[in-house]
């Protein structure tokens, strides 16, 4: 059921510094940029120059609080690589699927992403170390 790699993301102490970072250092450009007040962040996609944006991306995390997940992140293991998300057509399903399997998923109903994405983790436990993404795009996305 996974139709892509959606995006790898990044924890970073300050989203300005790491987006100049990334532009400076790899030419990578901001695609879309927001706060998700739930989900405790600020955030970036970077994508390379020239690309749709339906390509792999990179998602800058910096927390808006210490308790938050990318708070917690920071403070235990600093700066570095904090997901992978995979890109599904229906996020319930994708779920469901893996609850079955045995897979614990962190949230009972799916919630809000990256521009009005639906999202679901698998506990990283669960999952070789790896926190895992499960990313719906919104019906209408062109770029996400
Ligand atoms: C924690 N652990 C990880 C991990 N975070 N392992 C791999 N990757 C990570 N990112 C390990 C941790 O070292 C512990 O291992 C164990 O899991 C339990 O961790 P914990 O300290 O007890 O738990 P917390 O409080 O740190 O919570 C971890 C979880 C939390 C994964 C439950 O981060 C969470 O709810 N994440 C989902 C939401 C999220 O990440 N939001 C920010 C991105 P040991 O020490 O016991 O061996 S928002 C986003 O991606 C958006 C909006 C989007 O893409 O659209």
């Amino acid at each position: 059921f996974v139709t892509a790699i959606d995006h790898v993301g990044i924890a970073v102490p300050d989203l300005d510094a790491a987006i100049e970072f990334h532009r400076t250092h790899f030419g990578l450009e901001v695609a879309h940029e927001e706060v998700n007040e739930e989900q405790g962040v600020r955030e970036a996609m970077l994508r390379a120059p020239g690309t749709a944006g339906t390509e792999t991306q990179i998602q800058l995390l910096a927390p808006l609080r210490e308790d938050s997940a990318i708070g917690k992140f920071l403070a235990k293991s600093g700066p570095g690589l904090q997901q992978l998300a995979y890109r599904v057509s229906d996020v319930d399903a994708a779920a469901a699927a893996l609850r079955e399997k045995g897979l614990r998923m962190l949230y009972e109903e799916a919630k809000r992403g990256t521009s009005n994405s639906r999202v679901n983790f698998v506990h990283p436990k669960d999952a070789g170390g790896v926190l895992v993404e499960l990313v719906e795009p919104a019906k209408d996305a062109t770029a996400h």
